[in-house]
């Protein structure tokens, strides 16, 4: 009895099968469908800036663990804040022949001849993060935050904060990158129509935390107490300089307000603690995006020439809840 049911299942299931193969051939496999590739089939180059921040640690973490849960082949380098590691790193990687080249240029000038190498090579170039001044045929898109309406938020913030009169000091990023000179700008875009913000000074901090100590150290011996106001263009440097005030035996928060970027998990306690009073949000978790652009730009599926990532803004009323799921 069972088994004539089972014969009979079975009779019914390859009548189904043959049914639908001889009554609905399936569309002959083409081409250009046998070419479409998945990311188990990406080799991909990637020539990271270097490690100067938390946000760029977590930026590489996200692309490292992506590429490992994608089954993506990941070629990384490292290019210890120097531009012509990162242009050997192209290299290096047009000669390996990888897919697809990401790249997060440290300064904005000077990518014109490697990125056209890869061009007459066939390889397509990702910006991620950081942009570089090329002509628009070198790049296949850039994805990654607006860095002048970071500028622009940070300087909205700090007006609210000191009722439009401050005497500011200015950490500035890395010289010639494109988060410095847009969050630079931004920032002078807004305060530009209140006549009593007043930068006192801006220099180099270079996005690290040293150089945000020693650089405020300077700021607070040549303007002493007279500084009611930071503006730091990341977390880090706004964190050594938390520093350098607290020896000079003022607190950072209450006599200077501090306004920075990147809104890491360490600035949200910073500002939970009182010592940072905003920090516009930057995100670094572009690894999911960024392989996401990879394949379609491989398998010739049109992408925007931008992709902008989303933020936000983090204070006192919404760090707190935001810190424990916090990934950087
Ligand atoms: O804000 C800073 C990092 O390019 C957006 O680089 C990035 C910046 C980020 O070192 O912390």
């Amino acid at each position: 009895m069972k088994k004539t049911r089972t014969i009979l299942v079975l009779f019914a299931l390859l009548f189904v099968i043959t049914g639908c193969t001889t009554r609905q051939p399936s569309t002959p496999v083409s081409l250009a469908d046998k070419q479409v590739k998945t990311h188990k089939d990406l080799v991909v180059g990637f020539a990271q800036i270097g490690a100067e921040s938390e946000w760029r640690s977590a930026n590489t973490l996200s692309i490292q663990e992506e590429a490992e849960r994608l089954g993506v082949e990941l070629k990384f380098s490292d290019g210890q804040q120097k531009q012509e590691n990162q242009i050997l790193a192209v290299r290096k990687f047009i000669a390996m022949k990888v897919d697809v080249i990401g790249i997060s240029p440290v300064v904005e000038t000077g990518w014109e001849e490697v990125f056209q190498e890869a061009k007459d090579a066939g390889i397509p170039v990702i910006l991620v993060d950081r942009g570089a001044e090329v002509s628009e045929d070198l790049y296949v898109t850039k994805l990654g935050s607006d860095f002048l309406e970071e500028g622009k938020n940070a300087a909205r913030e700090m007006i609210k904060l000191t009722g439009g009169n401050a005497r500011i000091v200015e950490l500035q990023g890395t010289p010639g990158s494109a988060p410095a000179v847009d969050r630079y700008e931004g920032f002078r875009e807004i305060i530009k129509d209140y006549p009593n913000m007043l930068i006192l000074a801006s220099e180099n901090g270079d996005f690290t935390r040293a150089r945000g100590r020693e650089v405020m150290e300077y700021f607070l011996e040549e303007y002493g107490a007279t500084i009611n106001a930071l503006y730091a263009h990341n977390d880090d440097m706004a964190l050594g300089a938390i520093q350098a005030i607290e020896e000079f035996g003022l607190n950072p928060g209450v006599d200077i307000k501090i306004v920075s970027v990147d809104a890491a998990k360490v600035a949200l306690q910073a500002i939970i603690d009182g010592k940072i009073n905003v920090s516009v949000e930057c995100n670094p978790l572009l690894g999911p995006q960024f392989f996401e652009l990879a394949l379609k730009v491989v398998n010739g599926v049109p992408v925007e020439k931008e992709v902008p990532s989303i933020e936000t803004i983090f204070d006192i009323n919404n760090a707190a809840e935001a810190l424990p799921n916090r990934k950087y």
